[in-house]
């Protein structure tokens, strides 16, 4: 008898009706005919072979370059289980709208089979998706971010659970564009894009949205976290999961180059972007990085801001919607801080010097091994234990460089407060703050209020809970100048929190959390004064006042869905304020 998995590529094949069906066993030979297929047929073209081996250039289409939020939906039975931060649509009002999409949409092209693993091979918590995909940039991109093919095969066992997504480029028209996940069902449907966020279902699709819902009801979390190492003096290793925003360097913190290394502190990289989180049996929450590549932000990458990232992205990598020079090789805005004569933009144009020569989210697919700083624990199945979670966002005033939350359930609601502006500020102006909780806000499978309520039952489950911080890299003096060096620097404030971690670390208590004390970061070697470092540190309670207003007027789209713990926690604050 037909499998399961038999079964629902057959019926596929036979709604999109593709010309030919290809098994991805994820082999290097595969990989070999596909690159050098989508060169024959310019949907690649290979980059400099000697500054950048196995590096190729995609120019995806001018409409088809970022994920496409208002595109995306839960379909849950009930509206109120996607919840009022996510759009929904009813599972079988959605399958009547976008099965049409599918059909034939496969004809004239091949249909790609792509078992693949999110979680080391063999892990008991990895689990196992199939894309069917039409795109053959997409089969050499998953190949990268996640373990793809036979290896996935052999985790299925022949068995029944996996998490299927079906994805066709459709006629890649956002008026035909639709990023469907059915959460009863856990499948994930995606028509009319390329773009990566909507196209490799492994990722945002499978794991955050459909892996929150897993995770709700199984007892674990799946969050939008990169995962750091911190090695001290003496070989003492710490692990930290932070979440932010996109686009507020999360890359960038999790290949962090430490500016203390000489004195033994050292850093490395276990994931840039997921963290799937359990409870382990001695009551501290383990996390592991589901996948296997980063598809990294590339503007304003450079050997200062990540030189980690740059080596990792030298080879056999993928760049999408990047400028090239003459001789092959990529640009990007902030790369130099002048462009190279003679430079094509990403739509493939001389460039002129108006406008940007890359997109602003042109993306790097590189694999995760090739970063010089990998940790050795990054493929470990068990996961690694976090000892402190760091929340952060991008606020001109008001939030300040870091604060301790005074208990875990405290910590939940400050990561619920979360907000980050949606673009740069202008000097003196502040930016629109957009409230993203736990920077899940694009990513949550279920209703948020929910996600809140889970966020607190875990905390119940954990004897040695994580330690909560919110962080601010990004606040500005009155004329718009950074307060905080930033980058590297970074580190002296994850040096503060594992100090707080060890039950040591001077702290001020203020009404949002406790703060460093003058003296408690070492800033040794770096020019922040008393006068910036206190300034950094202040806590305004008129515009804490107004953060509270704001965050009771979003909480209250949640109605009875948000816990009641959460509403005493802003209650109590509030009060602290005066
Ligand atoms: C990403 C994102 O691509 O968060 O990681 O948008
Ligand atoms: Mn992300």
């Amino acid at each position: 008898m037909a499998t399961r998995l038999e079964q629902w590529v057959d019926e596929t094949a036979r709604l999109t009706k593709p010309d030919n069906l290809v098994w991805c066993d994820g082999s290097e030979a595969e990989n070999d005919r596909l690159l050098g297929a989508m060169c024959d047929d310019g949907t690649l073209t290979r980059l400099n072979e000697e500054l950048n081996p196995g590096c190729y250039l995609h120019r995806s289409h001018s409409s088809d370059v970022a994920r496409t939020e208002h595109l995306t939906f839960i379909c849950s039975d009930q509206p109120a289980d996607a919840g009022p931060t996510n759009n929904w649509m009813a599972p079988a009002e959605a399958r009547a709208k976008v099965t049409p999409l599918f059909d034939g949409a496969m004809s004239g092209r091949t249909m790609f089979v792509v078992p693949y693993l999110m979680g080391p091979p063999g892990a008991p918590h990895s689990k196992v998706g199939i894309e069917i995909t039409d795109s053959p940039y997409v089969v050499a991109n998953m190949r990268t971010m996640t373990r793809m093919g036979q290896v996935a095969l052999d985790q299925l066992g022949g068995g029944d659970h996996f998490v299927p997504g079906l994805h066709s480029l459709g006629d890649l028209s956002p008026e035909r564009r639709f990023i469907l996940h059915f959460p009863q069902d856990r499948l994930i449907w995606s028509v009319g894009s390329g773009y990566g966020g909507n196209a490799l279902l492994g990722k945002k699709c499978f794991a955050l949205r459909i892996a929150s819902t897993m995770a709700r009801d199984e007892g674990w979390m799946a969050e939008h976290m990169l995962i750091l190492e911190l090695e001290s003096p003496g070989g003492q290793v710490d692990y930290i999961a932070a979440a932010f925003p996109s686009a507020c360097g999360k890359t960038n913190l999790a290949m962090l180059v430490s500016p203390l290394e000489q004195l033994g502190y050292h850093v490395r990289t276990i994931g840039d972007d997921i963290a799937w989180l359990r409870v382990g049996d001695d009551g501290r929450l383990w996390a592991v990085n589901p996948e296997a590549g980063f598809f990294g932000v590339v503007p304003g990458t450079n050997d200062h801001t990540n030189p980690n990232a740059m080596r990792t992205i030298q080879t056999n990598t993928i760049y999408t919607n990047v400028a090239v020079d003459e001789s092959g090789v990529p640009w990007w805005e902030g790369k130099s801080k002048t462009p190279p004569a003679g430079l094509t933009s990403w739509q493939g144009t001389p460039f002129a010097g108006e406008g940007k020569a890359a997109h602003p989210n042109s993306r790097f697919t590189a694999p995760a091994r090739q970063c010089p700083c990998i940790s050795p624990k990054w493929e470990d199945g068990q996961g690694v234990p976090i000892s402190a979670f760091l929340f952060g966002g991008r606020r001109a005033r008001l939030v300040p460089l870091v604060a301790q939350s005074f208990d875990w359930n405290h910590g939940v609601l400050m990561a619920a407060m979360m907000g980050s502006e949606m673009t740069a500020a202008a000097v003196g102006e502040v930016g629109k703050v957009r409230r993203d909780p736990m920077a899940m806000l694009p990513f949550c499978g279920y209703n948020m209020g929910d996600y809140f309520g889970h966020w607190l039952r875990m905390g119940a489950r954990l004897t040695r809970p994580p330690l909560i911080f919110t962080c601010n890299w990004f606040r500005q003096d009155a004329s718009g100048n950074f307060l905080w060096p930033g980058f590297g620097e970074n580190l002296r404030v994850l040096l503060w929190m594992l100090e707080r971690a060890r039950g040591t670390g001077a702290v001020v208590e203020t009404p949002i959390g406790f703060t460093p004390a003058p003296g408690a970061l070492n800033l040794d070697g770096l020019d922040v004064g008393a006068a910036t470092l206190a300034e950094l540190s202040r806590v305004d309670a008129e515009g804490w006042r107004q953060e509270v207003a704001d965050t009771r007027a979003f909480f209250a789209q949640f109605g009875d869905r948000l816990p009641a713990d959460l509403t005493a926690q802003l209650t109590a604050l509030e009060a602290r304020l005066g």
